[in-house]
C-alpha cells in the first residue's frame, strides 16, 4: 500500500496480501487459486507462486533467496532508465542464510540500487529458532557490513510498517539506495498446516497472544 501502484514488489509465501491491495480482480485470482485456464499462470500453477507483470508482481521463487537478485535486476534497469522507482522484496528469516541474500544485499550496496528488503521475522524458519539461524543479535545489524542502511520495526504494528516504508520509498525514489528492514513478528500456526507447532515452545505463544490482543 506504501508503494506506488506500478513500483514492482517481490512477495513470498507469507505476503498474499499483496495480490489483493494490488487490486487483482478477485474472480480472475479465484481462477488461478482454482488453477482454472482464465487465473493468470492458465491453470499452471495455483497458490502464490505466480506474478503478474500488469500489476507489478513478481511470483515467488520455491528455492529460498533469488528474488533478491531479481530485485536489484529491477531496481538497476530502473536506476539506468532514471525513473525514479522503488522496488521491494521480501524474505523470511530463514531465508536470510541463503547465499543469495549476500550476494543481493552486497551488489545492491554498492550500485546504489532503489531495493527495500523486507525481512518477516517470524522466529522460526520452519522448524529452526533465529537462535540457529544467525549468530548476530538482531538481523537488522548485517546491514552494518554491507554499508547500507538498516533498521529494525515492530512487523505487528500495521501503521509503523507502512509509514516506514512510504517515508523510505520517498526518500530512495529521490536518492536511489538499498534499505533493509527488518519486521519482527511471530507466526501462530505452522510453517504449513501439516507440520504443526510442536517445536515452538508454549511461553512464547503466550507471550505473542499477549502483544496481538
Ligand atoms: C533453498 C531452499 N532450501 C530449503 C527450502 C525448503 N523450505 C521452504 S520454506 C522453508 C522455511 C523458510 O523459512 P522462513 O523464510 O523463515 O519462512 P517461514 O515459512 O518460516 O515463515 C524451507 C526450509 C527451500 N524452499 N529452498
Amino acid at each position: 500500500m506504501a508503494l506506488d501502484k506500478d513500483e514492482y514488489i517481490l512477495p513470498m509465501h507469507r505476503n498474499l496480501g499483496v495480490f489483493t491491495v494490488r487490486g487483482l480482480p478477485l474472480d480472475r485470482l479465484f481462477m488461478q487459486l482454482q488453477g482454472k485456464y482464465n487465473g493468470f499462470s492458465k491453470g499452471r500453477e495455483r497458490s502464490f507462486h505466480f506474478g503478474t507483470n500488469e500489476y507489478h508482481i513478481v511470483g515467488m521463487i520455491s528455492h529460498l533467496g533469488p528474488q533478491m537478485g531479481i530485485a536489484d535486476g529491477i531496481g538497476l534497469a530502473s536506476l539506468l532508465k532514471k525513473e525514479n522507482k522503488v522496488t521491494a522484496v521480501f524474505t523470511g528469516d530463514g531465508g536470510t542464510s541463503e547465499g543469495d541474500f549476500h550476494e543481493a544485499l552486497n551488489v545492491a550496496a554498492v550500485w546504489n540500487l532503489p531495493v527495500i528488503f523486507v525481512i518477516e521475522n517470524n522466529a522460526y524458519g520452519l522448524s529452526t529458532p533465529v537462535n540457529e539461524q544467525y549468530k548476530c543479535e538482531d538481523l537488522a545489524d548485517k546491514g552494518i557490513g554491507y554499508g547500507i542502511e538498516s533498521m529494525q520495526i515492530d512487523g505487528n504494528n500495521i501503521l509503523a510498517v507502512y509509514d516506514t516504508i512510504k517515508t523510505y520509498a520517498e526518500s530512495i525514489r529521490n536518492n536511489p539506495r538499498p534499505l533493509l528492514l527488518e519486521c519482527k513478528t511471530f507466526r501462530m500456526r505452522g510453517h504449513e498446516e501439516a507440520s504443526g507447532t510442536k517445536y515452538v515452545p508454549k511461553e512464547l505463544f503466550d507471550e505473542w497472544e499477549r502483544k496481538i490482543l
